[in-house]
C-alpha cells in the first residue's frame, strides 16, 4: 500500500465520523435560503454542496485546505494533489513515494494514441484531450470492481486508483495532443528523472534554455488545480460521479464544461482580445485606446474575457500570481505590458456597467501572455493546460465524495407556473 493510501485510510474515517455526528445532531438546521432570483440566476450563492478540498471566499479567493494561495506559489502540483486529498502537505518521503507511484502508472496504452491519430487533424485540442480521457475508461478500476460486486466502503479506494492512473497519464496525453494538433513532430518519450510538471514541459518539446518556462508551468499547474465545488466543471463532475459513473466519465464530462468560453476557454479568448487590441493600435495601446476598445466590445454585446467572476469580488489571487511572475521574468514583453495595462483600464470601464458584479480580473486574464512569451503561441491549447491542472481538484473531490458516501445528486426543479403561483400567493 502506498503512503498516500495509508494516510487516507487514517484520515478519512475520522472525517466521516465527525460528519455523521454533525448530521445526527444538527441534520435539520437551515443553512441556506433560496430566492426566486437565485433560482433563475444560476443558483449563485445557494449553499447546497460540500467541498472539503478548497474554498473561495469572495473577498479572499482560493484557499486550499486552509492555506491561502499566496502561500502555495512555490508548491509543486504533486504536493497540491496530496494537500487536496489529505489536508496537509506531504513530507519528503511521502512526496517521493507519490511521485514514484505516478511514474509506475504513467504508461499510456497504444489505443489512446490510435484514437487521437484518427481524429480530424483540426479538432479542437480540448476535444482531443477529453476524448482521450474518455477512451481510457476502458481501464477503469472502479468500473471493473463495481462489476465484481465492490462494497460501498471500498468506492473511494477504487476512485483513488482511477485518479492516480489518470494523473499519471495526462501529461503525456496532453503533450501529444499539442504535438499532433499543431504539427510539432512525433511524440516525445517521457523523462522520469524529472518531476510531473517538468516532464510535461519536456514532452511538449518547446525550448526552455534557462528553465523559466518550466517554472511558469509548475506555477500554472498549481494555480488552476481546484476552485471549490460549485464551479461548472467541478460541479458537472460531481453530478456525473455521484451516479457511480467512474472518474473517467465524470472527469471528461467536467472538462467538457471547462471548454466553455464563460469558463476555462476564457484564457484563449482573453489572449485573443489582448492581441486584437495590439493589432488594431499597432503595438501596446494607450489607456484611451484600450478604454475605447473595451467599450466597443461591450456595446457589441460581448463579454470582456478574463474579467468578472461568479463568486469573487476582488482581483483573483491567481491573477496576482501570474502578474507577479510576468513582472519578474518578462517586464519588457509588449504582450505582457498590454495585459498589465488592461488590468489598469478594464476594471474602471466595467465598474461603470451597473449589472456587472465583479469588474476585476480572474485567473484567465494574464496566463496566456506568459505562455505566449515562451513560445506556446497556439492559444486554443491553453484550456488543455488548465484541464491537466484541474484534474487534480476534480479527482480529489471525487475520492472524498465517494469516501463520504454522498448519494446521487438530485436537486428539485419546478415549472415556471409553480414558481409564479408561489410568489403570487
Ligand atoms: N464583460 C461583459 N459583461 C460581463 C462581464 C464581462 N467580463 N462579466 C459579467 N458581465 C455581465 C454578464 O454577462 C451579465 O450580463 P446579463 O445579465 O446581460 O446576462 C451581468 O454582467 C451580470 O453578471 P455577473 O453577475 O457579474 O457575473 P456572472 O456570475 O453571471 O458570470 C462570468 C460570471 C465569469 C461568467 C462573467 O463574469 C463573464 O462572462 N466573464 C467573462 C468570461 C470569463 O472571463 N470567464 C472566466 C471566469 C473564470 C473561470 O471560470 N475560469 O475558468
Amino acid at each position: 500500500m502506498s503512503k498516500l493510501h495509508q494516510k487516507l485510510s487514517e484520515v478519512l474515517p475520522k472525517q466521516i465520523d465527525s460528519i455523521k455526528d454533525m448530521l445526527k445532531n444538527h441534520g435539520d438546521k437551515v443553512v441556506s435560503e433560496v430566492t426566486l432570483k437565485q433560482v433563475y440566476g444560476g443558483m449563485r450563492g445557494v449553499k447546497g454542496l460540500v467541498c472539503d478540498t478548497s474554498e473561495v471566499p469572495p473577498d479572499k479567493g482560493l484557499i486550499i485546505r486552509g492555506i491561502e494561495l499566496k502561500n502555495l506559489w512555490e508548491a509543486s502540483p504533486e504536493e497540491i494533489l496530496w494537500l487536496l486529498l489529505v489536508g496537509e502537505m506531504p513530507n519528503g518521503d511521502e512526496l517521493k513515494d507519490l511521485q514514484q507511484e505516478l511514474v509506475n502508472r504513467a504508461n499510456v496504452p497504444q489505443y489512446v494514441w490510435d484514437v487521437i491519430d484518427n481524429m480530424p487533424a483540426d479538432s479542437h485540442p480540448m476535444t482531443m484531450f477529453n476524448t482521450a480521457i474518455l477512451v481510457l475508461q476502458h481501464d477503469s478500476v472502479f468500473a471493473q470492481q463495481y462489476d465484481e460486486g465492490m462494497a460501498k466502503p471500498e468506492y473511494w479506494k477504487a476512485t483513488l486508483e482511477d485518479f492516480l492512473n489518470i494523473v499519471a497519464k495526462i501529461p503525456a496525453i496532453a503533450a501529444y495532443v499539442y504535438r499532433r494538433r499543431f504539427n510539432k513532430g512525433p511524440r516525445i518519450e517521457p523523462d522520469y528523472s524529472k518531476d510531473w510538471s517538468a516532464n510535461y514541459v519536456h514532452m511538449l518539446g518547446l525550448p526552455d534554455p534557462n528553465g523559466d518556462f518550466s517554472k511558469l508551468m509548475r506555477l500554472y499547474l498549481t494555480l488552476h488545480s481546484d476552485h471549490e465545488g460549485g464551479n461548472a466543471s467541478a460541479f458537472t463532475s460531481t453530478v456525473v460521479n455521484s451516479t457511480l459513473a467512474d472518474l473517467y466519465y465524470s472527469l471528461s464530462a467536467g472538462l467538457n464544461a471547462l471548454a466553455g468560453p464563460l469558463h476555462g476557454l476564457a484564457n484563449q479568448e482573453c489572449l485573443k482580445w489582448v492581441l486584437d487590441t495590439m493589432e488594431q493600435f499597432g503595438g501596446t495601446p494607450t489607456d484611451e485606446q484600450l478604454e475605447k476598445f473595451a467599450w466597443e466590445t461591450l456595446n457589441a454585446g460581448r463579454v470582456i474575457p478574463g474579467y468578472g467572476h461568479a463568486v469573487l469580488r476582488i482581483t483573483d489571487p491567481r491573477f496576482d500570481a501570474f502578474l507577479s511572475f510576468g513582472k519578474k521574468y518578462m517586464p519588457e514583453d509588449p504582450v505582457f505590458q498590454t495585459v498589465a495595462k488592461v488590468f489598469e483600464v478594464v476594471p474602471t470601464v466595467l465598474k461603470q456597467v451597473q449589472k456587472i458584479n465583479d469588474p476585476w480580473p480572474n485567473v484567465d486574464a494574464g496566463s496566456g501572455a506568459l505562455l505566449y512569451h515562451y513560445g506556446l503561441t497556439e492559444f486554443s491549447y491553453y484550456t488543455v493546460l488548465f484541464s491537466v491542472s484541474r484534474a487534480l481538484g476534480i479527482g480529489a473531490q471525487s475520492v472524498i465524495s465517494r469516501a463520504y458516501g454522498l448519494p446521487i445528486t438530485r436537486p428539485k426543479s419546478l415549472p415556471t407556473s409553480k414558481y409564479a403561483k408561489m410568489v403570487n400567493s
